[in-house]
């Protein structure tokens, strides 16, 4: 029987003295690793691929330990080194292979997939620099390699590849795995990340590379650039790449076994997360038929295992490809996407769901909602605008494909991994059966009425604060004071999640205490969002963002109330710190706009309260918690919905409002572009009176009136602290083992105990 100390020690036998933060995180990954090939996977008549362009995994030793049931272990352990995992964890580098919401949502649901047992693996490519890794320093973002493989990391070579045809080259795609071990179930599933032979060094500065070296290049970072057309065909490369990979795998899964390809559907399941690897459709049915089955059969076997999953409704992700683009990567499966076509022209007469449309653009969530089993919305309110807004002539079409997922969260690394003082306070007051059912948080609901209970939060809150000062301090030199109010943003920067109407909060609240108005407790702003290289808005608001910062801190009329803190390349190890420290949970995305959300989620479980639209799934948090435990302001979807499709918002009459013109015109004012780019907050005001896309200006009032609300209500620390709990006990909804449950139960059929 392998033993987590034996090998830590066999590990550190070669090291002279005290062993670093560094050698002792490595043996300790070579130690969780070996135990970890000790495992078995799930097991099943049919097995999950769940295939996806992000994996955004975090940091893994802590979450594995946790699965392993190995974390008191490893801390008695790390104590005999007079260290705590807390502080060698600073040093296991951060694999940054996802965006936002979309990539964290597949991490969760591996860990959920593996720890409710189920046969299932994750699919997706192994980026060698990330996303970026975001520099602040200058007031602006700048982008830099992110590099995280280490000679000790948590990939292991499997030794298979398969060879991809692509743009008239073969490349050989080798398979990594990452270990995915459930909790405490004995059971180890993988996620496959496919990786060219010889991948290139990072750039020597920024993230500019050599786009046609797809032998170097192709998995060197996630979402190249795509403001030109290299930069677009290499990002289809990279999902050929992974899609023709994942697909040869499956087959060679399948045929291992002993089963016939026409089992396909008995015997996998796929889910394309968003519409990165909606390829697979088309190139499983050129592997099939190129291995002598019939087109039409081949179809139905694909369209038998495959599911889609849609995040979003915003246009601009629902990919769209012209043809030369898939002539130029991977003609082979152009004539197969004709086909395809012409079957769904078969199907409907509705040229608006055409695959391939007049001008000669490949729909690649078309393809997807035509060709898959199920299609999937991530909240409850997606899902309806999905079915009657946005795809309603496809929900028309096929009523029986279309369902609910709403999203969920991990509590092993969002509660139990990232906040134990917390857990250990739920334990004592509920007992651990959460820990494996989060469902049984309910159970607060009859303590949170207790004064002890309101006060102990109180003081795991507080101290949770005091440790993200701490965090902020080290790493980016920044102090904070804990006794104020903790006001958290976290999430990519876009403009429908709406930073900038955040900023514009900011400055009333600044103006308010020059003219001598000082709030009760002293408000931190905190903001974690990286932006899209290349979306200049978005990087603009951060500029904003950077500039206010400056100037609160730098008054010293101001600073001692007010501060914004952008938390530098903000990733999951950051928010691991800064969840649990949070206060409000900011969501004040445009009402319809927000697919789900999932820090909405995290920042719940942590006792934090919403302040946010009725969006997403803040609907269903706000229903669960309470109205009263949250504070919602901002236009229903429906508002908004009719606003768009009447063009009737003007953003100038709103801007025109005494109130709110100081506001907008502060982002052009001699304050700020003194100090700042002219260029960018010049565009940034323009952006505000002139096209204001998604509605900023709208809110912006209630948003104010809303929030000052939610502060006054937080000096009553008890009755604040009751809200708290209340979100809490009912934050059990929202765990991805429920989300993942409902997958397996109304999609994938992969239960073995279900003998599907
Ligand atoms: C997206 C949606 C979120 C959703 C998430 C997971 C694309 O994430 O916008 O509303 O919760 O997928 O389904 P994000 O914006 O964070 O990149």
């Amino acid at each position: 029987m392998k033993d987590l100390n034996v090998i830590v020690e066999r590990e550190l036998a070669n090291v002279e003295g005290e062993p670093t933060a560094q050698q002792l995180i490595e043996a300790l990954m070579v130690a969780v690793r070996e135990l970890q090939g000790d495992l078995e996977p799930a097991k099943g008549e049919r097995k999950l691929y769940y295939f996806s362009a992000e994996f955004l995994m975090g940091r893994l030793l802590r979450a594995n330990l946790i699965n392993l049931g190995l974390l008191d272990e490893a801390e008695a352990l790390l104590a005999g080194y007079g260290t705590t995992l807390a502080e060698v964890e600073e040093a296991e580098p951060e694999p940054s292979l996802g965006n936002g919401g979309l990539g964290r949502l597949a991490a969760c649901f591996l860990d959920s997939i593996a720890s409710l047992g189920l046969p299932g693996d994750g699919v997706g490519l192994n980026y060698h620099y990330g996303l970026f890794r975001q520099d602040l320093s200058h007031g602006i973002q700048e982008e830099h390699a992110d590099p995280w493989i280490a000679p000790q990391s948590w990939l292991v070579d499997t030794g298979r590849a398969f060879w991809v045809q692509l743009r008239g080259q073969h490349l050989l795609a080798k398979v990594y795995d990452v270990q995915i071990p459930g909790y405490q179930n004995g059971v180890c599933n993988q996620l496959h990340l496919f990786d060219v032979e010889n991948p290139a060094e990072p750039p020597a500065e920024g993230i500019d590379f050599d786009k046609q070296d797809l032998a170097g290049n192709l998995t060197s970072f996630l979402y190249p650039d795509d403001s030109d057309d290299a930069g677009r065909i290499l990002r289809v490369c990279q999902q050929y790449f992974m899609v023709s990979a994942g697909a040869q795998m499956i087959l060679a899964d399948l045929e291992a076994a002993g089963h016939a390809l026409t089992e396909l559907p008995e015997h996998v399941a796929i889910q394309i997360n968003d519409t990165h690897p909606s390829m697979v459709i088309p190139e499983l049915i050129r592997l099939l038929t190129e291995r002598g089955i019939d087109f039409g059969t081949a179809v139905d076997l694909v369209q038998r295992t495959c599911n889609y999953t849609n995040h979003t409704i915003l246009a601009e992700a629902l990919e769209k490809w012209p043809v030369s683009y898939l002539e130029t990567v991977a003609p082979q499966i152009v004539p197969i996407i004709k086909k395809l076509d012409e079957l769904a022209r078969e199907r409907t007469d509705n040229p608006g769901l055409s695959i391939w449309d007049a001008n000669d653009t490949i729909h690649m969530a078309h393809m997807d909602v035509h060709f898959a089993s199920k299609v999937n919305g991530v909240a409850e309110l997606h899902t309806e605008i999905l079915e009657t807004s946005t795809m309603k002539d496809f929900y028309d079409l096929y009523p029986e494909k279309f369902t609910n997922k709403t999203n969920g969260v991990t509590f092993r690394r969002w509660l139990m991994g990232c906040n134990e003082p917390l857990a250990q306070m739920l334990d004592d007051t509920i007992g651990c059966a959460w820990r494996t059912d989060a469902n049984a948080l309910e159970d607060l609901v009859q303590h949170v009425d207790e004064e002890e209970l309101q006060n102990r939060f109180l003081g795991v809150k507080y101290h949770r604060k005091e440790e993200l000062a701490k965090w902020l301090k080290d790493t980016q030199g920044v102090d904070v004071n804990p006794d104020a109010v903790f006001d958290v943003q976290i999430k990519r920067l876009h403009q429908y999640k709406r930073q900038q109407m955040n900023a514009l909060y900011a400055i009333w609240k600044y103006r308010q205490i020059k003219a001598g108005v000082k709030p009760a407790r002293p408000l931190v702003m905190i903001f974690g969002a990286k932006a899209a290289p290349a979306y200049t808005l978005a990087k603009d608001t951060i500029h904003l963002l950077c500039l206010l910062s400056e100037l609160f801190a730098n008054d010293p009329e101001v600073a001692p109330y007010l501060q914004i803190v952008a938390v530098e390349n903000y990733n999951v190890s950051a928010a691991e710190h800064v969840i649990p420290a949070a206060d409000i949970s900011e969501q004040i995305s445009l009402a319809s706009k927000e697919a789900s959300g999932t820090s909405n989620m995290k920042l719940m479980a942590n006792g934090a309260v919403t302040l946010g639209t009725m969006d997403g799934a803040n609907v269903e948090i706000v229903e669960r918690a309470g109205e009263e435990n949250a504070y919602i302001f901002g236009r229903s979807s429906e508002d908004v919905i009719d606003l768009y499709d009447t063009g009737s918002y003007h953003p100038w009459d709103y801007w025109r409002d005494p109130e709110v013109e100081p506001l907008v015109d502060f982002v052009v004012s001699p304050e700020l572009l003194s100090t700042g780019d002219p260029a960018s907050l010049s565009r940034l005001y323009k952006d505000f009176i002139a096209a204001d896309y998604f509605m900023a200006l709208l809110d912006v009032k209630d948003y104010i009136s809303t929030k000052e609300r939610c502060l006054a209500d937080y000096e009553n620390r008890n009755a604040w602290a009751r809200k708290a709990l209340m979100n809490i006990a009912r934050s059990g909804h929202f765990s991805s083992d429920r989300t993942i449950a409902e997958y397996d139960r109304d999609i994938w059929h992969v239960n073995p105990e279900l003998g599907q």
